[in-house]
């Protein structure tokens, strides 16, 4: 994160510098709409990008999956401004997107890890989120990393939209806070290790959270099922109740994305939901959560960075749960490092 960030925030005029962003101000000013397209953990971390972008800068935004997004022949709208992410930037379904939005003249920027990769070729600018390389198949870092790159977009388009310099000074600050509590999360693995062992019998899991939660929650089930192949839903938490509280009993435990904003009391209400039909309950929380059976507490930093902080320690338990079942963490079963058919 620290890579991610440095030489691009600009405290004296609260805001970031995007050096191959290749976007003027006119430019950023007229578009009506953001598409982010991606796929598995780039795909959520773009939906977060999205949410980011809609918060901070006020503009409509919205994540796809390019592996869908490419064959259902899509109206390619000239005032909307498209962006691929992808750590390999080899993905073909994602390249395969760009290459046909490009075709049909629309402008496309990139959201990526490896330099010089061919989506980052293909795309007219964007931003590198600078994670180093993936020594694992799964990505981990740089879904954290394209997290804080899609905050520092956001807002960058903010301030040339309507963001206040009072709004871009918090986000600031709050972003020069994340490499420290990223390791105070990092302090907390024994911990997360244990209650890795006691999900290393579950047959199912079910992830949950809200709006930024959402994302999270997505990213944690992909992540556990990667490299652990223990089943895993993610849900947003209001749709639990159009279907899927069927699901819970005791033998399926629930993690639960619960960030301190202005839905923490609708998030409790989940966890009682929950409880109520006896299932057990992580909850990865600012704070102990008294209906669940065990909290992971993440530190405090402005809402529109939670997703950032909140999808690591998850990240941690799905590796401890691999690693109790005795999966090949590093090389996951029918996974490549980049999807190239
Ligand atoms: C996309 C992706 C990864 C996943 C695995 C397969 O890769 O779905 O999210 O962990 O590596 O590919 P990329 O486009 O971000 O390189």
């Amino acid at each position: 994160v620290d890579r991610v960030l440095r030489g691009r925030i600009d405290d004296r005029f609260a805001t970031v510098r995007l050096g191959g962003l290749n976007l003027d101000a006119r430019e950023a000013r007229s578009m009506r709409r953001v598409k982010i397209l991606g796929c598995g953990s780039a795909y959520h971390a773009g939906q977060i990008g999205a949410q980011m972008i809609e918060e901070l800068a006020r503009i409509p935004a919205d994540a796809e999956p390019a592996s869908e997004f490419r064959y259902r022949n899509p109206v390619v709208d000239p005032d909307t401004l498209y962006i691929a992410v992808s750590q390999s930037g080899e993905t073909y379904d994602t390249l395969a997107a760009v290459q046909e939005l490009k075709r049909k003249g629309a402008r496309v920027l990139g959201v990526v890890n490896v330099v010089g990769s061919a989506i980052a070729r293909e795309t007219d600018g964007g931003v590198y989120v600078h994670a180093g390389p993936e020594v694992c198949v799964v990505s981990t870092k740089c879904f954290t990393n394209t997290a804080v790159a899609f905050a520092l977009l956001a807002l960058h388009l903010g301030r040339i939209r309507d963001l206040s310099v009072a709004d871009g000074k918090r986000i600031i600050e709050g972003l020069r806070k994340l490499p420290g509590q990223i390791a105070e999360i990092m302090e907390l693995e024994d911990h997360i290790a244990t209650l890795a062992k006691e999900f290393a019998d579950a047959k199912s899991m079910m992830f949950v959270g809200r709006v930024r939660g959402y994302p999270v929650a997505r990213e944690a089930s992909l992540k556990l099922k990667e490299i652990s192949y223990i089943h895993a839903e993610a849900y947003p938490a209001s749709e639990l109740k159009h279907g899927p509280l069927a699901l819970i009993e005791p033998a399926t435990p629930t993690v639960a994305i619960v960030p301190r904003d202005d839905l923490l009391e609708k998030n409790r209400a989940t966890l009682e939901e929950i409880k109520a039909r006896s299932g057990r309950i992580l909850a990865v929380a600012h704070e102990p959560q008294e209906k669940a059976d065990d909290t992971i507490v993440v530190p405090r930093n402005e809402p529109e960075l939670d997703p950032v902080l909140m999808g690591i320690p998850l990240q941690l338990l799905a590796y401890h749960t691999a690693l109790a079942l005795g999966r090949d963490i590093d090389k996951p079963r029918n996974l490549a490092k980049s999807v190239t058919v």
